[in-house]
């Protein structure tokens, strides 16, 4: 493992964003782990995150000329993440723009949905928080392909490697070979395992395993 996900990690757990215990997600599942992004609330919190953002996209090569952040909570994480880029290789990413979109569209003043960089025409990287699923980060990609601009990658803070549907891929697999991109995490689950196991009590450990051996792509 890498610096920055080690240091993501000890972050995740001093702000309790990364929680032990039994909590139903989004897709129904009861999983024994759950991971609050937005938990890392202070400015010494974001500045950590951002950091691990920029090196962990930094890391994977992928160009881009605008960082997008889906509404709500990929919003903050565009802004401290472009800003992070140009602070750590200006050269490389100063020019780096970054937008979001507005829930609801807005018809008077400079209208539209979208605020901040124009994407059209545009190689765009989605920023976002979890994947589990991965319905929140196909309604990101419909929103760029209506701006008719082009997705080059993904960034998350956390892929939790879960199949869906009865699929022998995890959502972060499906959705890297339906749009052809690649889908980049700061850590993963299997990173969480690594890193944690020693920290973890041995139920805390065992009910992690269960859960990852139903719902995680076979090793
Ligand atoms: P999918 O849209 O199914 O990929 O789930 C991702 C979303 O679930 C995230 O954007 C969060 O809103 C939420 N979530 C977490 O924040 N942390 C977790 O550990 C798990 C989930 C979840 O509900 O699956």
């Amino acid at each position: 493992m890498q610096e920055f996900q080690t240091a993501f990690l000890d972050r995740a757990i001093d702000a309790h964003a990364l929680k032990f215990g039994s909590f139903t997600l989004k897709s129904g599942r009861q999983s024994p782990y759950f991971f609050n992004l937005g938990l890392f609330n202070t400015g010494t919190l974001l500045l950590a995150l951002a950091t691990s953002f920029a090196k962990a996209i930094i890391a994977s090569g992928i160009k881009f000329d605008v960082i997008f952040g889906p509404a709500y909570k990929g919003i903050p994480l565009a802004a401290i993440t472009v800003a992070k880029l140009a602070e750590l290789d200006p050269e490389n990413y100063g020019a780096v723009g970054y937008s979001f979109n507005r829930k609801e569209k807005k018809d008077h003043g400079e209208g539209g949905s979208i605020v901040g960089s124009e994407l059209k025409g545009k190689r765009v990287m989605i920023i976002d928080d979890v994947m589990t699923a991965g319905t929140a980060i196909n309604e990101a990609f419909g929103i760029i392909a209506q701006e008719e601009g082009l997705v080059v990658g993904c960034i998350i803070a956390l892929d939790r490697q879960e199949t869906i549907g009865g699929s022998d891929k995890s959502a972060t697999q499906a959705v890297s070979e339906r749009y052809g991109v690649p889908v980049v995490s700061i850590v993963s689950l299997e990173n969480i395992i690594e890193h944690l196991s020693e920290k973890l009590t041995a139920e805390q450990l065992a009910s992690i395993r269960e859960y990852r051996s139903k719902y995680s792509p076979a090793q």
